[in-house]
């Protein structure tokens, strides 16, 4: 007999967390702009500890800025079934993409703590420090290091536009932490996470089971032409590095409708120097981002932008320093993981369907050394990585029930019952 399958966790008070979370760093149009590691990420981290201290969970941060919240179970020699995602945001974040899986961990473990639940392996609530990548690139810097794809050094010398490191802001904002990240181990991972995309709302279901996640490449594109006067310059000779960033820019997009359906790429940054009217830029810095769930196909598009960056460049004379900072293989979640969600959402009766996930999550790096796997719910239109993003109640509490459950059967003791 299940003596938990009763439980539920408490809506208003998962939508109210989440809601008080989003007071730090408000957007300028309902959203959020919390960046990693700035003081609004610090005062929502800070609240986040609060809440977990009140119900008598032990926080450790390690010297990533990751912070574990901890109840203890019935046998702490066994390894934590952990929940949890990321508070930090992007400049025109919104209220949900990683806060709320970490306030669906919490609600989960104040559920537990409500109802004197005591499973059997301890868990814990994980907030990975600098998921999006925004102020700080790569993105999933943090779960990054625990899962050992970044050296923590590296990780400590990136650095913000304005040159500060990520290892002066941790400590500055108080989450330096003394614990080597990656040493505290992760019996399994569950993140629950808003979908990022149309898929759920245009089948009409409630939960999505994630099986995995799509690989993705980011570059850095230095172009260098020449600076020279807008009126006196004729057109032939020109070495305007503008003109030849539009072009690569255009050839980008193309490429990703040239491996429809499933590709996607992205120029989200953009800097021009000496970005004066009236003269001709000598020198453009743009980003890009290229994304597919087949590495052999993300491995194609790669060879493509690096051929085709470098002929346009050399037809207009101009300079191009390509360099790729990041690359990160698809991955798969754990069948175990994903077969505990699935009974979760089935004891719950939830609707539901399997995807992949085309964003990426700290997740898609734990999965590389822990069994993990993710339940999406969906948001309006699909739509993320903006103010408007929205979800709905009844969605995020359904997602958060599915965590609790989930968690319940993977805190199980093979032996014992929770
Ligand atoms: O870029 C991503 O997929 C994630 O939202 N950081
Ligand atoms: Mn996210
Ligand atoms: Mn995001």
């Amino acid at each position: 007999m299940n003596e938990t399958a009763h439980l539920r966790v408490n809506g208003q008070r998962l939508w109210d967390s989440i809601m008080s979370i989003a007071e730090f760093g408000p957007g300028q149009h309902g959203g959020s702009c919390r960046l990693a590691l700035t003081d609004e990420d610090r005062d929502g981290r800070d609240l986040f500890v609060r809440w977990c201290e009140e119900i008598g969970c032990r926080i450790t941060i390690d010297d990533m800025g990751n912070i574990f919240a901890r109840r203890a179970g019935r046998n702490n020699q066994l390894a934590p079934i952990v929940a949890g995602s990321h508070l930090d945001t992007q400049p025109h974040g919104g209220k949900f993409d990683g806060v709320y899986g970490v306030l669906a961990a919490l609600e989960a473990v104040r559920t537990l703590h409500d109802n004197n639940v005591t499973t059997d392996a301890p868990v814990e609530i994980v907030v990975w420090t600098n998921e999006e990548g925004s102020r700080f690139a790569p993105a999933m810097i943090a779960s990054g290091v625990y899962a050992g794809v970044f050296e923590k050094d590296y990780a400590w010398s990136i650095t913000d536009s304005d040159g500060n490191s990520m290892v002066d802001e941790l400590r500055r904002i108080g989450y330096l932490g003394d614990v080597p990240c990656g040493r505290n181990p992760i019996g399994a991972l569950l993140e629950a996470h808003i979908e990022q995309g149309p898929i759920l709302e245009a089948n009409n279901r409630q939960i999505g089971i994630v099986t995995g996640g799509q690989g993705q490449r980011w570059y850095d594109a230095r172009l260098k032409g020449q600076d020279s006067h807008a009126g006196s310059t004729p057109m032939p000779g020109r070495r305007d590095a503008l003109v030849v960033a539009a072009e690569m820019i255009s050839m980008i997009q193309a490429l990703a409708l040239d491996f429809a359906p499933h590709a996607v790429s992205t120029v989200g940054e953009i800097s021009v120097i000496p970005n004066s009217r009236n003269t001709i830029p000598g020198e453009v810095f743009f980003t890009i981002d290229i994304r597919n769930p087949d590495a052999k196909v993300l491995a194609q598009m790669a060879a493509q932008i690096e051929t085709r960056v470098a002929a346009i460049a050399g037809q207009h004379g101009v300079v191009c320093q390509l360099d790729e900072i990041w690359d990160k293989a698809p991955v798969e979640f754990d069948p175990d993981c994903i077969a505990a969600i699935a009974a979760a959402t089935h004891l719950l009766g939830y609707s539901n369907q399997q995807l992949v996930s085309g964003a990426g999550h700290d997740a898609c790096q734990v999965c590389l050394v822990a069994p993990t796997s993710m339940i999406f719910v969906p948001c309006a239109g699909g739509l993320s990585h903006n103010e408007q993003e929205s979800a709905e109640p009844g969605d995020l509490e359904a997602g958060c029930n599915v965590l609790l459950h989930a968690m319940l059967a993977l805190a199980k003791n093979r032996q014992g019952a929770a």
